[in-house]
């Protein structure tokens, strides 16, 4: 059984928010389009508290994109985004929320971050995600989303990790930084990680 994954696909990684990937919103029609192709859909949610450590705004003197050290892990501080219950963290109304059976939110904890939708960074704690998938019987799973070279690399890292057949749809997802996407995934692959257009998919998948 097949599962499309959307991960954060959140206002404010959209053009016009807080850490808006260029372009996100290219995959909107993508993953609208190919949706009903899957026998489950599920959509990861980045979904931080205020005081989240992974926000330069909670480090005095420090700045957007330096790295620092977090609990013995390396972390970016990023700007404030997906603030619990913010218009920013919303789901972006152009996506079809329909098909969508579960929501996994993720970077609750303010002292780690976490942007696979399986694990922390540290892989401290779990989302409970990958029992959800092997409860409904699902052995492969399809990524889409953003970040592309981030949250979308990590939790196809992760996928790998757990024994899924795994998939990027290519078109279905956007990075803020394509080189390094592309170095990501040509490491993903020699992991095992499939890669797929959506029209590719569309020729193999039927519509339901
Ligand atoms: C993400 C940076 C920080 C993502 C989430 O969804 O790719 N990136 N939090
Ligand atoms: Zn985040």
């Amino acid at each position: 059984m097949k599962a499309l994954l959307i991960i954060d696909v959140q206002n404010d990684f959209l053009p016009g928010g807080s850490l808006a990937v260029a372009g996100g919103d290219a995959i909107l029609p993508v993953i609208n389009r190919i949706s009903d192709r899957f026998d489950l859909v599920v959509a990861s949610q980045d979904w931080h508290p205020p005081g989240h450590k992974s926000f330069a705004s909670n480090h005095a003197g420090r700045q957007v994109f330096e790295e620092i050290d977090l609990h013995g892990l390396a972390q970016t501080l990023w700007p404030d985004h997906c603030v619990q219950a913010s218009q920013g963290a919303e789901f972006s109304p152009q996506l079809d929320m329909c098909p969508v059976e579960a929501i996994f939110r993720k970077g609750t904890d303010r002292e780690i971050d976490s942007y696979s939708a399986f694990h922390d960074n540290g892989h401290r704690k779990s989302t409970g995600l990958a029992d959800y998938l092997r409860g409904k019987d699902i052995d492969s799973v399809y990524l889409t989303g953003l970040a592309g070279d981030i949250c979308v690399y990590f939790t196809a890292l992760d996928a790998l990790a757990e024994g899924f057949s795994t998939t990027i749809i290519t078109d279905g997802c956007k990075p803020f930084d394509e080189s390094d996407f592309n170095h990501k995934l040509t490491e993903l692959k020699s992991r095992g990680l499939k890669v797929v257009t959506s029209a590719e998919l569309e020729q193999t998948l039927p519509s339901t």
